[in-house]
């Protein structure tokens, strides 16, 4: 008879799993390490775990015998079959009310559905995304558990306790929410990352190109937003990146061919947003721009031929315009989360998700890629009012942009006449400015359908009354059925 001696079993040895199991070990808990490769068990007990009180098993069944009940097995494997391989394979060896968490990368409709039928079967299923790289899983991540609410409590403490602590010492880890909660709202992470890394490589192309900066003027730039509201780990990640020279003293980051790369996740959230009629307009131009960085070829058969502004210099008051352009990138990007918390807000309408935006907040803190001191003030938005309809009409948040919007506005105009592409803060502010207007022309829009089409309008006066317009007096009188795509 093997004695359940582990705490937790953790399943995938690549670098985020080991990390893992080794975070776990510093704060007491006993794991229990398996891998499909079984030799990648025994290379970590002899190697990175030896010492320590991390046990091994060599067969799914044999791991399952060493959890403590209920148990608690975490999945660090690649997203997709092999996650649903696992589930198969550890069912026989699991009684009602053990735990399986998906630690990994999935994508969140597989976790609603993996919830959904473990559910069924009286196993509890958890989907966290978990954040911080390597150096995160290994000194504190952050983790951000959804699923069978019934599992947090057993959890709880082990998340907690692994997790990235926020400068105020709260753990980055609360419970997100039901089913899928977990993965949606690590998706919308990734797309707001991909947000934030857009719109300072937008003020680097402006400072560089526009102002014609040097690398070190620039770091320094950065170097001073770091110790303002702009403070966060891009920020300085940035400051140092833009400092780095090459073995030959230039900045390495010009060396650097000018595609970017993409795994996904972005994509994942701007497709998520269309399906859901949200305008995350910010994280959708941070797609495209990755997809446009990649187009290097066309782009350089385009710099040839199309013509730009003809010598635009800037001319103004440099040190007004860079102190400008740190407020039109912390407008843009209050606007980038609001637009990503309106995509949660709908997420959890559609699914009847119970969604704590303070905790979400609070979880992106410390430990992951984004975290910043104004995830501290979104936190406190939605503690103060936890119903907060939009981002934008915390008073803190309305206050800033309206403080900003003066020096955002002049120093999109100064970057337009330059001909210095600016799609994720421009996109920001058409947005504000959208936001803001209690009227838009879609009014216009619908007397076009309506009158190409019979799709009907609503009158101001009337709504929820579909009338048709024989515009031209040729048509018929036949609407067509209303539709919503
Ligand atoms: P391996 O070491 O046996 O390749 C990251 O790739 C982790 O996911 C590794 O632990 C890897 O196991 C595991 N993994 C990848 N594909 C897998 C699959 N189809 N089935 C099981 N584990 C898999």
């Amino acid at each position: 008879m093997v004695e359940a001696v582990a705490d937790i079993g953790l399943i995938g040895l690549a670098v985020m799993g080991q990390n893992l199991i080794l975070n776990m070990n510093d704060h007491g808990y006993t794991v229990c390490a398996f891998n499909r490769t079984t030799s990648k068990v025994d290379d970590f007990l002899n190697g990175a775990a030896k010492g320590t009180n991390i046990v091994g098993a060599h067969s799914v069944e044999e791991l399952c015998a060493k959890l403590k009940r209920p148990r608690k097995v975490m999945l660090l494997v690649k997203a997709g079959a092999a996650v649903d391989a696992f589930i198969q394979q550890l069912l026989p060896h699991l009684e009602e009310g053990d735990i399986i968490i998906d630690g990994g990368n999935s994508h969140f409709p597989d976790s609603i559905r993996r919830c959904k039928e473990l559910e069924e079967k009286g196993i509890l299923f958890v989907g966290s995304g978990v954040s911080g790289g390597e150096e995160g899983a290994r000194y504190g991540p952050s983790l951000m558990p959804g699923g069978n609410p019934k599992a947090w409590p057993h959890i709880k403490n082990i998340f907690q306790d692994i997790a990235a602590k926020a400068p105020d010492g709260a753990p980055c880890c609360e419970w997100v929410g039901e089913s899928g909660a977990g993965h949606y709202v690590k998706m919308v992470h990734n797309g707001i990352e991909y947000g934030d890394m857009q719109l300072i490589c937008e003020v680097y192309q402006i400072m560089k190109e526009g102002l014609g900066m040097t690398h070190e003027e620039m770091a320094n730039t950065f170097e001073e937003w770091n110790k303002h509201e702009l403070d966060s780990f891009l920020i300085e990640i940035t400051r140092d990146i833009l400092k780095f020279k090459d073995t030959d003293g230039t900045p390495l980051v010009e060396k650097i061919l000018d595609t970017a790369g993409q795994k996904g996740t972005g994509k994942w959230t701007g497709i998520d947003s269309l399906d859901r009629g949200i305008p995350v307009t910010l994280i959708g131009e941070a797609v495209y721009s990755r997809c446009l960085s990649s187009l290097k070829d066309e782009r350089v058969r385009a710099s040839k031929i199309l013509a730009g502004p003809k010598d635009v210099k800037f001319q103004g008051d440099k040190k007004k315009f860079i102190d400008q352009l740190g407020q039109a990138l912390y407008a843009a990007k209050i606007v980038s989360y609001a637009q990503g918390f309106m995509l949660m807000r709908q997420a959890g309408k559609d699914y009847n998700w119970k969604l704590n935006f303070a905790g979400i907040a609070l979880m992106w803190r410390g430990g992951c890629i984004i975290r910043s001191v104004f995830l501290g003030k979104i936190k406190d938005a939605y503690t103060n009012n936890p119903e907060l309809e939009n981002l934008l009409f915390d008073p803190f948040f309305q206050k800033a942009t309206a403080d900003a919007q003066d020096s955002w506005r002049s120093v999109l105009a100064d970057a337009i006449k330059m001909g210095i592409p600016t799609p994720a803060l421009s996109t920001a502010l058409n947005f504000y400015d959208g936001l803001r207007h209690e009227k838009l022309p879609a009014n216009l829009l619908q007397a076009q359908r309506d009158y190409f089409g019979a799709h009907t309008y609503e009158l101001l006066d009337a709504p929820g009354k579909h009338v048709h317009t024989n515009w031209t007096g040729k048509g018929g009188d036949v609407s067509a059925s209303t539709y919503d795509a």
